[in-house]
């Protein structure tokens, strides 16, 4: 019998397929709905999504960090391929996400639309007209157009990831660069089913591309099966 410090036959991997062909010409967008956290696996779960990063914007405040974040606003920010998903869709997602009608306690978790692009502005302002339209105009969000982003630490990266160490730990053992590993859309996905933004039954078409090790994909299963809820 092998010892139990004895790493399973099959726990490491090479990079993700999907990583490998990830599309490069991408469009980004950023959304602040709270803490970052939770829309990091939210906005991963999404096809056609294929990197996210959360960081700090819509502030002045110079070089902003977690713990010194000024008037800045926790966002993600989502690099997507337009063919398969729109900045509609996201809007949309972005919309029944959260409360947009709840002022927040800190400005750290206004709720904002941090458009990229002057066509992405313009469907960001139509987009909340129709939505105010239907709560009686009363909604907090504000519209930061071309907002610079400052990435967050590294720990805030696919935090929710992060806690589950069968299934991050083949994955930054191929990217043991922070930077990397929280640029990979492999680890944005895995993300996605952690947060349970996923069904685990997806994972059946999804582990070709994720590439996991059997063991890490076994355990990803599980945890979605846990965490999604139809
Ligand atoms: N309630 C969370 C917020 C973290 S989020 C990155 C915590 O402090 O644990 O703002």
């Amino acid at each position: 019998m092998p010892s139990s410090s004895t790493p399973p036959a099959d726990a490491s991997m090479d990079m993700p397929p999907m990583d490998r062909r990830a599309p490069a010409d991408l469009s980004h967008a950023a959304f602040g709905l709270g803490c970052f956290w939770g829309p990091d696996a939210l906005f991963g779960a999404q096809e056609g999504v294929v990197r996210t990063t959360v960081g700090y914007a819509g502030g002045g405040t110079p070089a902003p960090t977690y713990e010194d974040i000024g008037d800045h606003i926790e966002a993600v920010r989502v690099a997507y391929d337009p063919d398969q998903i729109s900045y509609a869709d996201l809007l949309a997602l972005f919309w029944t996400a959260h409360d947009p009608t709840r002022a927040p306690l800190k400005r750290q978790y206004q709720s904002a639309l941090f458009p990229a692009t002057p066509e992405q502005a313009e469907q960001a302002r139509a987009s909340r007209s129709d939505v105010a339209a239907a709560h009686d105009g009363a909604l907090s969000t504000e519209i930061i157009a071309d907002a610079p982003f400052t990435r967050a630490e590294p720990y805030h990266q696919k935090h929710k990831l992060r806690r589950h160490s069968a299934v991050a730990d083949p994955l930054r053992a191929v990217y043991p660069a922070d930077r990397a590993f929280a640029d990979s859309p492999a680890a944005a996905l895995a993300n996605g089913y952690v947060g349970g933004h996923r069904s685990p039954t997806r994972l059946t078409d999804d582990a070709a591309r994720l590439g996991l090790p059997t063991t890490a994909t076994e355990a990803l299963r599980t945890i979605a099966a846990d965490r999604h809820r139809a």
